[in-house]
């Protein structure tokens, strides 16, 4: 027998230095439910997941957290893993490039490039955005990056270059040859116009920070964090090892057929991942997909923004399959969706407890009552009224659309497809009165209550199966329930009108999805705000990291005095920067807030404190008298170009000891995106020393 056709996807592996969200999970679960399809589709599938541990801003995140880069990823990638398991996500394998085997692969991969003369060494001097992970075309100190719009960092640096200029025209040419190379076709036009522009030589290696993969034969350098991984796509199905299960492997699955990314992360799939694999010989992923971001109150859901939702809080209400099934039935894919509590429960009412939950347990219940649990005999196609003959032939016609759309990543439409075939079932229940027919005396009413329970249970199993990919438990359930056994072992290209044996017994019938009300709402939504000040209070991840800065001196920068929304990025699609809503104990009278003092300074002194690449010694005139102040704003700010600049700083802090200096006050400043950058607060006008701000 023919060995299967293979079919391998992969998620973005996910950067660690934050906990993971319902983005993450919006992405994992769409790849999850194309490789349950798949499977019971007949292809061998693989499904790659994984984590994304290296880099400057996780080295830094790890200071910030108190604990050593390696602890650090180990806890966030738990965290990761642990959720995918709860989701239930039918991963096959699950890649953290911190682990020996995405070494000796990126490494491999490394060497091959340079063996084949497009690595070469050469020196950089410029701006560098940690948050990118990109050198980028700013001019001075602390400019903005145009692609996020934090403060760069002046670097210069000898680094090992990819000519990626090479490959302009080969890229051009993949392109055009292959329309389904980028998909949808939005993001492939701004790919090509993006080629055609121009392409420069690319920086692959970095000896700023230590926290990555060696170059081989120079461990002075590190891999750059996008070369190490994009390489994990390879490296996990064996790619660098002299293994030959490896090896095989490796021959099975490679190329991809598709690598899943939100839009934001097109270029570096769509251009540098095909120019490393064009140039090292290695053939390319079949197709990169891109889809749109989930928005919460109208903008990105990011860890930088802070307005995310968890997904633990609607596993812990809802369960998995109902935010599983919201993921791809509200969101179009490919273009951006909201996410509310209020549309989440919305959708699960209407769709699933009234919907899908409804039709099983009618149907179901009124076989168990009317038939004794078994399946009864349909009448005979001739004496099949309009009505069967529409629901049949909506059936199969449910089953082709179904497949035809999903395949195309329409995973909204399929579901409202399958659905109008649950809608138009409820409705054929109501039309036929199958409870009015079980009190008719008589063999014909008899005989019409079989064929509209076995018409609705015929229907219910159509519906079951092909919602299976998405909703796995429940229609794991409901599949028990109509007494069909496991449903993973259902072959989905056999799924056809009238399979569904007389004389089945049913399982034991139960509700699958009870109807939520406005509590839950309230629950989810006191859970996540729970969740926020645990995660703040313990400061374990990009939480702790935008404590970074202020944290080791003791000051945590945006707290109590910066606006809040300085600390949120400029952001091309933002509308406005979502603040979590705090609380009425969360608030301050006014007289609290005159407690803290807040002056004009200006500093006359700032150096860097021995020991502490955090820290700056500061002298500032506050009018009065010049204070001491220790500030951690050392990896922002140059302590010559401080000099003379005017400060705010809280005055009336009760002194206290850092590095063995002593700290009298606190620079205010605010905190950007995960690094938690410093950025001083100044102003516009000329202001006197000493000035007081309220
Ligand atoms: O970019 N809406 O990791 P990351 C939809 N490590 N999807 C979202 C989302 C949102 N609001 N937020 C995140 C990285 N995602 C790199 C990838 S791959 C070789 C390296 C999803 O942790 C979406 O898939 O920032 C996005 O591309 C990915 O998470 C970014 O995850």
């Amino acid at each position: 027998m023919d060995k299967p056709a293979k079919f391998y996807i992969t998620t973005p592996i996910y950067y660690v230095n934050a906990h993971p969200h319902i983005g993450h999970t919006y992405t994992t679960v769409v790849c999850d439910a194309i490789a349950r399809r798949q499977r019971m589709m007949g292809m061998d599938t693989y499904f790659l997941t994984g984590t994304d541990e290296h880099g400057q801003k996780i080295e830094r995140s790890a200071t910030a957290a108190g604990c050593s880069p390696k602890e650090f990823v180990d806890k966030i990638a738990a965290e990761y893993r642990e959720l995918w398991d709860r989701m239930k996500l039918s991963y096959d394998d699950f890649i953290r490039t911190t682990e020996p085997r995405h070494i000796r692969g990126a490494q491999a991969l490394f060497t091959r490039l340079q063996e084949r003369g497009y690595i070469y060494k050469g020196s950089y001097s410029g701006q560098y955005c940690v948050f990118d992970e990109l050198y980028v075309d700013a001019v001075g100190a602390g400019a903005p990056c145009p692609e996020c719009g934090r403060p760069t960092e002046t670097v210069q640096e000898e680094n090992y270059f990819f000519k990626l200029s090479a490959m302009e025209d080969r890229l051009l040419k993949l392109y055009a040859e292959q329309p389904d190379f980028i998909r949808p076709e939005t993001r492939r036009n701004e790919v090509v116009a993006f080629v055609r522009s121009g392409l420069r030589d690319l920086s692959v290696s970095r000896t700023t920070f230590k926290w990555g993969i060696p170059v081989p034969g120079d461990p002075k350098h590190v891999i750059y964090v996008w070369l190490d991984a994009l390489a994990n796509y390879i490296t996990a199905i064996g790619f660098g090892s002299d293994k030959e299960k490896d090896k095989k492997k490796f021959e099975r699955y490679w190329p991809a057929d598709v690598h899943m990314i939100g839009k934001e992360i097109v270029r570096f799939h769509c251009v540098y991942w095909p120019a490393f694999l064009l140039a090292a010989e290695l053939p390319l992923p079949k197709s990169i997909v891109a889809h749109g971001w989930l928005l919460f109150e109208e903008s990105k859901m990011s860890k930088s923004r802070g307005n995310v939702v968890r997904s633990e809080t609607i596993l812990d209400t809802l369960g998995a399959d109902t935010l599983r099934y919201f993921l791809l039935r509200e969101i179009v894919f490919g273009s951006d969706g909201s996410f509310s509590f209020d549309a989440l429960v919305q959708r699960f009412n209407a769709d699933l407890a009234n919907g899908l939950g409804n039709l099983s347990s009618r149907t179901l219940s009124m076989i168990t009552r009317y038939f004794d649990g078994e399946v009864p005999y349909p009448s005979t196609a001739q004496e099949r009224t309009a009505d069967d003959r529409a629901i049949a032939e909506l059936g199969d016609q449910t089953i082709r659309d179904f497949h035809a759309q999903f395949e195309q990543f329409q995973f909204s439409r399929a579901l409202e497809t399958a659905w109008g075939l649950v809608s138009a079932v409820n409705k054929y229940i109501v039309d036929n009165e199958p409870w009015t027919l079980a009190e008719k005396p008589g063999q014909d009413a008899r005989a019409r209550l079989g064929t509209v329970l076995y018409t609705s249970a015929e229907a219910l199993r159509i519906v079951t199966a092909l919602a299976q990919p998405i909703i796995p438990e429940s229609t794991a359930r409901i599949w028990q329930q109509l007494g069909l056994g496991e449903i993973s072992k259902l072959d989905l290209r056999e799924l056809k009108w009238g399979q569904l044996q007389i004389g089945t017994k049913l399982g034991t019938v139960e509700a699958v999805f009870p109807r939520a009300d406005k509590s839950t709402i309230e629950r989810m939504q006191q859970m996540e705000q729970e969740r926020s000040s645990v995660s703040e209070s313990k400061a374990p991840a990009a939480e702790a990291e935008a404590a970074g800065t202020g944290a080791e001196a003791g000051q945590r920068a945006t707290e109590a005095v910066a606006d809040p929304s300085a600390a949120v990025p400029p952001d091309k699609t933002a509308k406005a920067a979502p603040v979590v809503p705090a609380s009425g104990a969360d608030k301050i009278s006014i007289d609290d807030f005159l407690k803290v003092e807040l002056r004009v300074g200006e500093v006359k002194v700032a150096e860097k404190v021995k020991g502490a690449d955090k820290l700056l010694r500061l002298e500032v005139d506050i009018g009065t008298e010049v204070r001491q102040i220790v500030a951690g704003i050392a990896k922002a700010y140059d302590p010559e170009k401080l000099i003379g600049r005017k400060v705010v700083i809280v005055a009336n802090l009760q002194p206290r000891k850092l590095r063995g200096l002593e700290s009298q006050g606190m620079i205010v400043a605010a905190s950007l995106g995960d690094e938690g950058l410093p950025v001083l607060a100044g102003f516009l006008e000329d202001v006197p020393v000493g000035a007081k701000l309220k």
